[in-house]
């Protein structure tokens, strides 16, 4: 089989219609108005609040800065357990808060944090349970609120990855203290960069508003020492542009899914996440499972070789944040705690998922992942 003749990588950004694009920032143009709560930033809150099903949203600059002003919101100290199969900025943030993350095992099946593995990890320092929905599947949210409940903690959910998804038609960021939304380049709805934060208490709003704008209450008044977070209209613009677009994109990434699945169903030692009947799925990534034994080759070598075909997977999320040299440091970092995490690190693949892969690209690429089958 040939290499691609292009690269294919793991995602490709959305491109909302230029024409569409070029209407929303010609009001700019007339209103010569940038960023500070703009009137786009503005609609594209009330819109995505509606599409999210919550009832309070405001748009941050990345999700990194959301999660780290929505740290700061709640107060949390000490310790907060988290996951360590996860990108590098959940932990982080905590990090920057001065608060110690504690890495908590993984569930094997949906590869987020294992509820039956949280509670010997509380210790009196425990402050919070900051979960992700890795890959958009939903965390065991009822096991956390009880957990959460019992040990008075708060808790936050990373949700970079799960946009629009649903539990029994309510939306994800309806649970916990405070939602994470990602809006980067590579997510399903994006806003090049950007992000969001979704919480039930509207009390926290104010709170949380003057955290991404540097605590100024008004022109005397600087209450708190705030950041810069604030969406710019720019990225708004955008936003209201994909948001267009994402219906017909879910629409393809689903029947993309289908096929990867009708093509390697056969293989040996190769699994997927199916979808499930009560959760609407964010179609965000595509990952598989490779079991070496059963499949004759890594997942490393899988990785490697797909490169020499021009296709660039990738093992999200690998190395796992606990084995980063500042963290694994740490005593809840030892791999002793966390066999699972070690085990699914080694399996995950992402494959190439986005709307522009044609039927024939995923038949492609799959005739190739199975001829590197020993
Ligand atoms: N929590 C979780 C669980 C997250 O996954 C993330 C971000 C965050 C928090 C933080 O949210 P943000 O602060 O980012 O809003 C990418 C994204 O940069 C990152 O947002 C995302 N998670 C992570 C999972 O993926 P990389 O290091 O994989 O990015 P990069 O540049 O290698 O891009 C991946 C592929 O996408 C490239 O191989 C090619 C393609 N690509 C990328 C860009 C940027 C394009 O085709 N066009 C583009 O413009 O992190």
């Amino acid at each position: 089989m040939k290499p691609f003749v292009k690269p294919i990588y793991v995602t490709q950004p959305l491109l909302p219609d230029l024409g569409v694009f070029n209407k929303e920032l010609s009001d700019t143009w007339r209103y010569h108005w940038f960023t500070n709560q703009g009137p786009k930033v503005k609609k594209l809150e009330n819109i995505l609040a509606t599409r999210l099903k919550v009832q309070n949203l405001l748009l941050f600059n990345n999700g990194t800065i959301a999660l780290l002003a929505a740290i700061k919101s709640l107060n949390l100290s000490g310790e907060v357990i988290t996951t360590p199969f996860t990108f590098p900025a959940t932990p982080h943030v905590l990090t920057w808060n001065n608060v110690t993350p504690v890495f908590c095992d993984i569930d094997p099946y949906t590869m987020n944090i294992d509820v039956n593995k949280i509670e010997k990890m509380i210790t009196k320092k425990t402050s919070a349970i900051l979960a992700v929905h890795v890959f958009g599947i939903p965390c065991d949210v009822e096991k956390i609120q009880q957990i959460a409940k019992k040990h008075n903690l708060k808790v936050i959910y990373d949700a970079a990855h799960a946009f629009e998804v649903e539990i029994n038609g309510s939306g994800i960021g309806n649970l916990g203290d405070i939602t994470m939304f990602s809006f980067h380049a590579t997510k399903l709805f994006h806003t090049a960069e950007g992000g969001a934060l979704s919480f039930k208490n509207k009390l926290l709003k104010n709170q949380l508003y003057l955290l991404q704008n540097f605590g100024i209450a008004n022109e005397l008044e600087v209450r708190l020492p705030g950041i810069n977070g604030k969406m710019n209209e720019i990225q708004a613009i955008l936003g209201l542009a994909v948001l267009r677009t994402i219906k017909r994109e879910r629409i393809r990434r689903k029947k993309i899914k289908k096929l990867y699945i009708k093509f390697l169903k056969e293989t040996a030692g190769i699994r997927f996440y199916e979808d499930k009947l009560h959760i609407k799925s964010s179609y965000q990534y595509l990952p598989i499972r490779i079991n070496e034994k059963e499949f004759g080759r890594s997942r490393n070598y899988v990785y490697k070789k797909l490169k020499e075909y021009n296709i660039f997977t990738r093992r999200y999320f690998y190395p796992l944040c606990s084995e980063y040299p500042y963290y694994k440091i740490l005593r809840s970092s030892s791999p002793k705690n966390l066999p699972v995490a070690h085990q699914v690190v080694q399996e995950v693949l992402c494959l190439p998922f986005y709307g522009n892969l044609s039927d024939a690209d995923v038949e492609k690429i799959c005739t190739i992942l199975q001829s590197l089958q020993e």
